[in-house]
């Protein structure tokens, strides 16, 4: 496994690359060019800086998360083929700067959606957290307005502005979209770029809806073993995979996540790994927590297992973490806790190796 730091780019993160390189076992960042705006290229000369940029810290930069996909891509308008060739030329200029690995999701309107941004947890440190009743009093405009109010000044991926502006007539357009015309529309864009992936050697790997469930009525497919053998027959090409996220897919109890690792892993459909804990509280309710198992309701030592039992290469990172330590940032993306996950995984994987192969 290589192990990777997301990090928002120059100017829109806090933490210095040169931190993350001192982050033993740092292999790759992880990032995107957070303020394109969805559905234009990404400039190559943009690209190539950013390159030199993270090498000259001794990283690659393997990864990128996310390119988003545009609104008209998932509502299956007749404006998508545009959007789909700009998805296809921006994977043009990711190949020619060494991009293996997109990520990407294909939720509709709303990323991935917590109720509190910074819920105090008994050590003091804080974590993002999801109380379904909260979700279905509040209004998704509201939502917005209370994810801004509580992100510190830090924009949240996923919730770039250009995407809200219009979310309750965005969500309006989502009604006369049925579940099986949403998969329609999934298979229309993989068809579309699938071929391109091969062409260009980038694996595309698509993130889980977070949390694993509709929200505000809107179709929510990528949540289950069924949904994703659905999604991966689809378009049975290699390079049609996926990102392997703990923390959203464990929200829901029944996502057997060793299981689950082991499936798409031994089908070799597995391009990248989210790794997290998260504590199960009444209902669907949950909060993060420190990556340790310890810490939270998810086994991480079978879920590290089942990655290595099916000689999982791909890249790996730690996911959100708490704000510990005073720190300020991106809620879920501050530099210390991430850290320690990011070498507990690490340690984890060192353990079971020698314990299988012998010292
Ligand atoms: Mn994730």
């Amino acid at each position: 496994m290589k192990m990777s730091f997301r990090w928002f780019g120059e100017g829109q993160d806090n933490i210095p690359l040169q931190y993350i390189r001192q982050i033993p076992g740092m292999y790759s960042i992880v990032t995107s060019l957070i303020d394109i705006p969805v559905g234009e290229v990404w400039p190559i000369d943009r690209l190539k800086t950013l390159k030199e940029k993270v090498n000259a810290y001794g990283l690659h930069l393997d990864v990128i998360e996310s390119v988003n996909i545009h609104e008209d891509i998932k509502l299956g308008l007749k404006t998508r083929d545009r959007y789909i060739q700009a998805y296809i030329d921006t994977m043009k200029n990711l190949h020619e700067i060494g991009v293996k690995v997109i990520c990407y999701n294909f939720m509709p309107v709303l990323d991935w959606v917590r109720t509190e941004l910074e819920r105090k947890l008994e050590d003091g440190s804080y974590a993002m957290a999801y109380k379904e009743e909260d979700t279905v009093k509040i209004d998704p405009k509201d939502l917005n307005a209370q994810m801004e109010k509580q992100s510190g000044g830090f924009s949240l991926p996923g919730w770039e502005p250009d995407r809200l502006k219009e979310m309750s007539t965005m969500i309006e357009k989502y009604k006369y979209v049925s579940e099986q015309q949403y998969w329609n529309n999934i298979k229309y864009f993989l068809d579309g770029v699938i071929p391109y992936a091969e062409k260009y050697d980038i694996k595309l790997a698509i993130h889980p809806d977070d949390p694993p469930w509709p929200i505000f009525g809107l179709p929510r497919v990528i949540t289950n073993r069924q949904n994703i053998q659905r999604f991966l027959d689809l378009n049975k090409s290699p390079y049609n995979g996926l990102t392997l996220c703990t923390g959203s897919l464990g929200a829901n109890r029944e996502n057997d996540l060793p299981s689950l690792i082991r499936e798409f892993g031994s089908q070799g459909r597995i391009h990248f790994a989210h790794i997290r804990n998260i504590k199960y509280q009444d209902g669907r309710d949950f909060h993060e927590t420190a990556h340790l198992s310890q810490c939270g309701s998810l086994d991480m030592f079978e879920i590290v297992k089942a990655f290595y039992d099916v000689g999982f290469d791909g890249y790996v990172r730690p996911d959100h973490g708490r704000m510990i330590w005073g720190e300020k940032g991106r809620p879920g993306y501050g530099l210390y806790d991430r850290a320690l996950g990011a070498v507990y995984i690490q340690g984890l994987l060192e353990a079971i190796d020698k314990m299988t192969n012998g010292r």
